[in-house]
């Protein structure tokens, strides 16, 4: 009995991975203590259906080695690849043979995924691995894939072999996509392993984008161990862009009106007054009207009099917005628009689909309206028919509109994320790794702020010696957007729960700059630099607090 769990290597490929195989043959120099434990896992094996194929497989190996293959030591029915790469079943590899689909370079997507017929992708192999309920083994070599895993599933995928042996060992095969994310692990409830994997993400291309090496998110059990991921640069965020100016023309005030007659009694001129316009500003709208213009004073001889003075005329008009211009003075320019600010901070946000999103700067304020024209003064119709001593004069005209302010400008970009790893809402273990980034891109410039509206003209008065309105003023230009952040450089960013972090390494480089604000706002900020970015962290609970929890809710 004890001998039947000393069984032979196998042939051919498995000779070549002796040392490791074999590596356990240090034991040997106390077998009682090694096979006494062996026996026990060889007593249950022998029962199983497994225990039976491998006893064929080592007869056949004997078969084969009649000179001097060395012996390996049958440790477990059971081999998974490990971190001593034993081949603890003695079926020739560190792991089980008949339990994975293998992946090579020189492999072909039509075999049948064995070892002898490995498929060439990673994602062939996948659709393989899930169809059988097999794990992926993948050699050496460099695959330009992109990798998405979701929904019901689990999948163990460990490299660190030879291409031709199928040894393991020390060494990584590169998952090298052209363009985006390396590995997307998206919604996947079951258990997801890399172990012993290269991930190079490229910079990213798009402005503002983010390059990030493994995306895991709403997702329960994610493993990632003795592996290295590295994370292209982010990209420069987007330049705010120019605002068109207030396309609407200026609105003219309105012109005074001729009396409609010139005899006693007859009506006086109006003042011109068009209706008021509405001015964007920030927060709402404003309110903008030329000043109106005076009606042309009244026949005096309304009250039948034989002989009259029209007395007491006040002739001014009336501005509407703001202090009205002292006489002889122009209606004022509105004020520009305060300029926006950077963002705050460093980092923009998650989402929990499309990974990093940059902020950007605050929008600028919109100027205010320029200050509305006064209105003309009415005049006298001076001397008319019969005892009158004044006919009915003509209306003033409106003062223009004063214009609208300009909007304010676009604030730029925050530039794109350099992220190893981006873990969001997903329980997550990364072991033995390490983690490298890139540059974060630099802020996008603030847009500047649009053209304001210029000031209408005045209307003209309704008759000789009535007179026009004032042009009113135009707007104040719209503030400067403000300036976008730089994109940050992380190791591994976290949103909600906390990962899992043992012996992990980082090489981080520096975050995105931060650009130019004005003279009153500053610059944006850098892009943060750091290993490990929490978000949103909430506090572990166990299982009963977390049900008195909801149960007080
Ligand atoms: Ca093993
Ligand atoms: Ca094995």
């Amino acid at each position: 009995m004890k001998l039947s769990t000393w069984t032979h290597c196998l042939l051919g490929i498995a000779a070549l991975q002796l040392p490791f195989a074999c590596s356990s043959d240090k034991a040997g120099g106390n077998p009682e203590a090694v096979s006494g434990s062996a026996n026990t896992g060889g007593a249950s094996g022998s029962r199983s259906v497994t225990g039976g194929a491998n006893g064929a497989g080592g007869s056949r190996a004997s078969g084969g080695m009649g000179m001097a293959a060395p012996q390996c030591k049958k440790l477990a029915e059971v081999d998974e690849p490990d971190g001593e790469f034993i081949d603890a079943n003695c079926d020739g590899i560190d792991g089980d043979k008949l339990k994975a689909i293998f992946v090579s370079p020189a492999g072909a997507d039509t075999a049948s995924g064995a070892l002898n017929g490995p498929v060439k992708s990673w994602k062939r192999g996948i659709e393989l691995a899930l169809a059988q309920k097999k794990d992926l083994y993948i050699c050496d070599g460099t695959y330009q894939e992109n990798i998405g895993l979701e929904g019901r599933l689990s999948l163990h995928v460990y490299g660190g072999y030879d291409c031709t042996t199928w040894n393991r060992r020390n060494q990584r095969p590169l998952l090298s996509p052209q363009v985006g994310l390396p590995i997307r692990i998206k919604n996947v409830q079951g258990s997801v392993l890399f172990d012993r994997i290269a991930v190079s993400a490229p910079n990213a291309i798009e402005t503002g984008g983010s390059s990030i090496g493994v995306y895991v998110s709403n997702s329960d059990d994610v493993t990632i161990t003795q592996s290295e991921i590295i994370a292209g640069s982010g990209v420069k965020g987007a330049d705010g862009l120019p605002i068109a100016a207030i396309a609407t023309p200026p609105k003219a005030g309105a012109v005074g009106t001729a009396p409609t007659s010139l005899t006693c009694g007859g009506a006086s001129g109006n003042g011109g007054f068009d209706s008021a316009i509405l001015c964007a500003i920030n927060g709402g709208t404003s309110s903008v009207r030329g000043g109106q213009g005076q009606d042309g004073p009244g026949s005096c001889c309304s009250s039948g009099g034989a002989y009259c003075v029209c007395a007491g005329l006040t002739l001014t008009g009336v501005e509407t917005l703001g202090t009205p211009p002292a006489p002889g003075a122009s209606p004022l320019r509105g004020s520009e628009g305060q300029d926006g600010v950077g963002p705050d901070g460093g980092f923009g946000a998650i989402n929990s689909d499309t990974g990093y999103v940059p902020s950007r700067g605050a929008q600028g304020g919109y100027g205010l309206p320029g200050q509305s024209g006064s209105g003309g003064k009415g005049a006298p119709g001076g001397p008319s028919i019969g005892a009158c001593a004044y006919a009915p004069g003509p209306g003033g005209g409106q003062g223009g509109f004063g214009g609208c302010g300009g909007r304010g400008g676009e604030g730029g970009q925050s530039g794109g994320a350099s992220i190893a790893v981006l873990a969001y809402e997903s329980r997550l273990t990364l072991s033995q790794s390490s983690l490298r980034t890139s540059s974060g891109g630099d802020g996008g410039a603030a847009g500047p702020g649009g053209g304001a509206q210029l000031g209408g003209n005045g209307g003209p008065a309704g008759g000789i010696e009535a007179g026009s309105g004032k042009p009113g003023a135009t707007g104040g230009r719209g503030g400067q957007g403000g300036p976008g952040a730089g994109g940050p450089s992380i190791g591994i960013v976290a949103v909600g729960v906390a990962p899992k972090l043992q012996g992990v390494l980082y090489d981080v480089r520096r975050g995105g700059l931060g650009a130019r604000g004005t003279r009153v706002v500053p610059d944006a900020d850098a892009g943060v630099a750091a290993d490990y970015w929490p978000v949103n962290i909430r506090p572990e609970v166990n299982g009963s607090a977390g049900a008195a929890g909801q149960g007080g809710i």
